[in-house]
């Protein structure tokens, strides 16, 4: 009597979010088991290379769970017959979801399971089915069967043609949502005139930005560390990833069939974190305040050089450009060591560091006639109190100083 041996899940990938560039798609999804002395059909060699992978983020979704499999599987054994594969990632639902795809894997070869029982959420269960698979095209589709399966046909279709990202959309022709009340329509597109406004260059890149149906290429999104928060993952692809052509297909958002939604008001707020964070990521924000930390130990050099070389008996302008000079020299060494050192890394030698240092000379001596005029205008114009004059003239100088020497000195924009 032979014991059944339910087939094997997939191993859950730990450590940082970041797809791997290049997968050997025609390897075993496991090690082969033998039973009773035969392989197991769902173990067997993969001979055809998986070219896309789709997949399929689960929660409490056993009712439609079969029926989207039995849809995509008929639609995708047409179009690219074992070159696919399908990936549920099931975040140990309480209804067993992942058990319940785990029993159709025998019908449909090309079936995957994931089962996560630590890390929970749907664009982290994305990301981690992405990085199990196989496939040089990435997809995610519901399973609750509100995105109609036909249209993956036509997302292919655009990738096929050269696009990097493939995106259902429901405001373009042939688009639409099917019942939605005037609050969620309301909600749905006061969130995308947020999104437009905090990060215009990522959101009005697409017409639909909150959908979660899309393929895109591997390549694009390979290598880099993702980090979303919450349900919008297409942001986060569109925001870090290397994106040039996008195709936009129309989908009629349909009602849920079966199960229940997930949304709650909790999405929304994490929706504007994930904003800000992509926001900011485009900031040099730890860079400059490793900068001001120089610039303020600079204070501190300048204030001791010009208090020892008065007592030496030098003379007041004499003291004070010294000072200053002294001051800058240290806050280069420290910058170019450690504000700057992942970039004057690959800028060695003696004449490229005493370049850095006389451009950023230049940029400090230029900041100080800007903080003169700064002082002059605010105080005998404006008639600001002239410490707080100084304190704007700081501030000001801190940056310029900061962004000129980024984009000058130590040139992060080209390429060297
Ligand atoms: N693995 C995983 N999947 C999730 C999680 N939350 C939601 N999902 C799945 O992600 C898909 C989208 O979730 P829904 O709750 O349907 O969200 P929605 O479609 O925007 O909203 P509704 O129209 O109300 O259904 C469904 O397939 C869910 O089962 C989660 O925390 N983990
Ligand atoms: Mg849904």
């Amino acid at each position: 009597m032979s014991i059944y041996h339910p087939p094997s899940l997939l191993q859950v990938p730990s450590g940082s979010l970041q797809i791997p560039l290049a997968v050997d798609s025609e390897s075993p999804d496991t090690s082969p088991e033998l039973l009773n002395g035969e392989m197991q059909p769902h173990l067997r060699k993969t001979v055809c290379p998986i070219l896309f992978s789709l997949v399929i983020p689960t929660y409490n979704e056993g009712k439609n769970i079969p029926k989207i499999v039995t849809l995509l599987s008929q639609i995708l054994d047409e179009a690219i017959p074992e070159a696919y594969e399908l990936i549920v990632v099931d975040d140990n639902s309480p209804d067993g979801t992942w058990e319940i795809a785990q029993a159709l894997m025998p019908e449909y070869p090309q079936l995957r399971v994931m089962r996560r029982v630590e890390e929970r959420g749907l664009s982290t269960a994305v990301i981690r089915g992405w990085q199990a698979s196989k496939g040089d095209v990435l997809g995610v589709i519901d399973a609750d069967l509100q995105h109609p399966p036909e249209v993956l046909l036509q997302l292919w279709n655009e990738i096929q043609r050269g696009a990097d990202l493939a995106v259902a959309s429901r405001h373009v022709e042939g688009g639409g949502v099917s019942d939605w009340s005037v609050a969620r329509r309301f909600l749905s597109r006061g969130a995308q005139t947020l999104g437009l406004m905090i990060l215009p260059g990522v959101i009005g890149r697409v017409s639909d930005p909150m959908t979660g149906y899309f393929l895109v290429r591997r390549a694009c999104i390979a290598s880099k560390t993702l980090s979303p928060l919450g349900y919008k993952i297409l942001i986060e692809v569109l925001g870090r990833g290397n994106i040039r052509w996008i195709g936009e297909v129309g989908y009629v958002f349909q009602e849920r069939q079966a199960g229940e939604s997930k949304v709650t008001w909790k999405q929304y707020v994490e929706y504007i974190q994930h904003l800000l964070r992509l926001r900011f990521a485009r900031w040099p924000v730890a860079r400059f305040l490793r900068f001001a930390v120089v610039g303020f130990s600079g204070v501190f050099v300048d204030l001791a050089v010009f208090y020892l070389l008065r007592q030496a008996g030098l003379g007041l302008t004499r003291s004070i450009i010294l000072s200053a000079e002294v001051a800058i020299i240290n806050n280069f060494l420290w910058n170019d060591l450690w504000t700057f050192g992942d970039i004057s890394q690959r800028q060695p030698g003696k004449s490229q560091r005493f370049r850095r240092l006389l451009k950023f000379n230049m940029i400090c001596l230029a900041g100080m006639v800007l903080q003169t005029l700064i002082v002059n205008l605010l105080f005998n114009v404006f008639l600001v109190n002239e410490y707080l004059a100084k304190l704007i003239a700081i501030a000001t100088v801190t940056l310029w100083n900061f962004w000129v020497n980024l984009k000058l000195s130590w040139r992060v924009t080209q390429v060297d």
